[in-house]
């Protein structure tokens, strides 16, 4: 693997350096096991201090040059190798699942969240009441309903510095009760616009940040669901999700020349929505078919569980967001509150055990992660690399 590999040299050099060297040594063979090798030396205070003082990649650069290790830095005081603190971009962290994931890994003081939002104000003041330090977030504006600002964001947050080791796709929005479709700045419908394109299009830019990265385990993750999964309950309830044969999508989803609907049928809401995620859970398999044997990274999707309480519902009606954490929580079971899911992402940007490429993770009622199937559709391999061709050149890419 060429994760393994890039490892191996460093390995080996490092081994005259007593402990450190056991370390790197162990790092080359169980892969990304070196993340929690180093609870305990990230909990040093002395160490804490000077990752603090590492936000410039100038800096990392240089000490990983030093101690050529990837991701290593090098403790002034006891000449131990340390992982240096890991740079993760969450898209909507302003709220819900994301905002409660950035909180998790901020506390862990080992990883710096940078917090895309298109509200820098209420972000702000979420990570502010979240109890989130300074020095472990940061916030940059990104709204998905234009492509322009996925260009801006991506520029900006390479003027920034930093490295890139994690990107979580997470923002999304959810229209059940419109009648109408809305369109993004750049004429598509406004719910895959922004679960899936704008996403897309973020991905394909910052997976050369990510190639870049020197960081032992970088991994790509998109937000799925179970209600885009039609082999489960959630995913029969009305409307099914479904994506047809991409005739809506390949006339650019205008309303106008094409219908707004992927699979050019009349609008509803509630399924553009579950058809964004079936789009989700197809282009992390796509990204993982491309991308995962050439550059070690690690392309994910997951079920959180159904976290009956987020913004995601705010548009639905207030009968429904009265009686859908109750019905969530004692008659499904499926319910999970956002702390409880804000680790279980948590868990899929930083966790060694869920380091494997092309899953779709979920967790039973013990909380215990395992490899979901999913569905015919969201797993079809023809109409993932069809999506893919379609939602390139809708971006520009091709
Ligand atoms: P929330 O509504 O709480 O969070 C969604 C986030 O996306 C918000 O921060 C929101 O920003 C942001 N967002 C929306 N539109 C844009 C945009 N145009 N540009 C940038 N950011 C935007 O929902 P959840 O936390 O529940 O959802 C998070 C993810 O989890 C989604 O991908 C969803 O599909 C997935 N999920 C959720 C489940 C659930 O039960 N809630 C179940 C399964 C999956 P702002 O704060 O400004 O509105
Ligand atoms: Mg669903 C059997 C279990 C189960 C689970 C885990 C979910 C999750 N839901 C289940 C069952 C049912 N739901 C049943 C039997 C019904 C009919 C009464 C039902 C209804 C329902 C509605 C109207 N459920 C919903 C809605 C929504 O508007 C939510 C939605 O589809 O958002 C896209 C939703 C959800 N149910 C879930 C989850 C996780 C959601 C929302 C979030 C999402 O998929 O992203």
């Amino acid at each position: 693997m060429a994760l393994q590999a890039s490892f191996l040299p460093s390995a080996l050099s490092a081994r005259k350096e007593g402990k450190a060297a056991c370390i790197v040594k162990e790092s080359a063979f169980l892969g990304s096991s070196i993340l929690e090798h180093h609870k305990s030396q990230f909990n040093a205070p002395v160490l804490r201090t000077k990752r603090e003082s590492n936000h410039s990649v100038g800096v990392v650069k240089a000490q990983t040059t030093a101690v050529a290790a990837p991701g290593l830095s090098q403790s002034a005081v006891h000449g131990k190798k340390v992982l240096r603190k890991g740079v993760v971009v969450i898209t909507g962290a302003s709220s819900g699942l994301g905002l409660a994931a950035a909180k998790a890994l901020a506390e862990t003081e080992k990883w710096h969240v940078v917090m895309a939002c298109r509200d820098f104000l209420k972000a702000e003041k979420a990570a502010q009441s979240a109890g989130m330090a300074k020095e472990n977030y940061s916030i940059m504006h990104l709204d998905l309903a234009s492509l322009d600002s996925v260009r801006q964001f991506v520029h900006g947050f390479r003027q920034s510095g930093r490295p890139l080791d994690v990107l979580v796709c997470n923002a999304a929005i959810y229209r059940p009760t419109a009648r109408k479709p809305t369109y993004t700045a750049d004429g598509s419908e406004m719910s895959v616009g922004v679960n899936h394109l704008g996403h897309f299009l973020l991905a394909n830019m910052l997976l050369e940040d990510l190639k870049k990265s020197d960081y032992p385990s970088r991994r790509l993750i998109i937000l799925g669901s179970i209600t885009g999964n039609t082999n489960t309950l959630a995913g029969n309830v009305p409307p099914k999700a479904g994506l047809g044969d991409l005739r809506g999508l390949a006339g650019g989803l205008d309303g106008r020349n094409s219908s707004a609907m992927i699979d050019g049928g009349e609008f509803d809401g509630a399924k553009a929505y579950k058809d964004s995620k079936i789009c989700n859970m197809l282009t992390m398999q796509e990204l993982h078919r491309r991308f995962h044997e050439d550059t070690g990274i690690t392309f994910t999707s997951l079920y959180p569980g159904c976290i009956a309480t987020t913004g995601l519902f705010r548009e639905h009606i207030p009968l429904f967001r009265l009686l859908f954490p109750p019905f969530q929580k004692f008659i499904t079971k499926g319910f999970v509150s956002e702390d409880e899911s804000g680790k279980r992402l948590a868990q899929v940007v930083a966790d060694a055990s869920l380091s494997k490429s092309g899953v779709y993770w979920s967790w039973n009622n013990n909380s215990a992660s395992f490899e979901n199937q999913l569905s015919e559709e969201a797993s079809d391999a023809v109409k993932a690399q069809k999506l893919w061709e379609i939602s390139e050149k809708l971006v520009g890419l091709a």
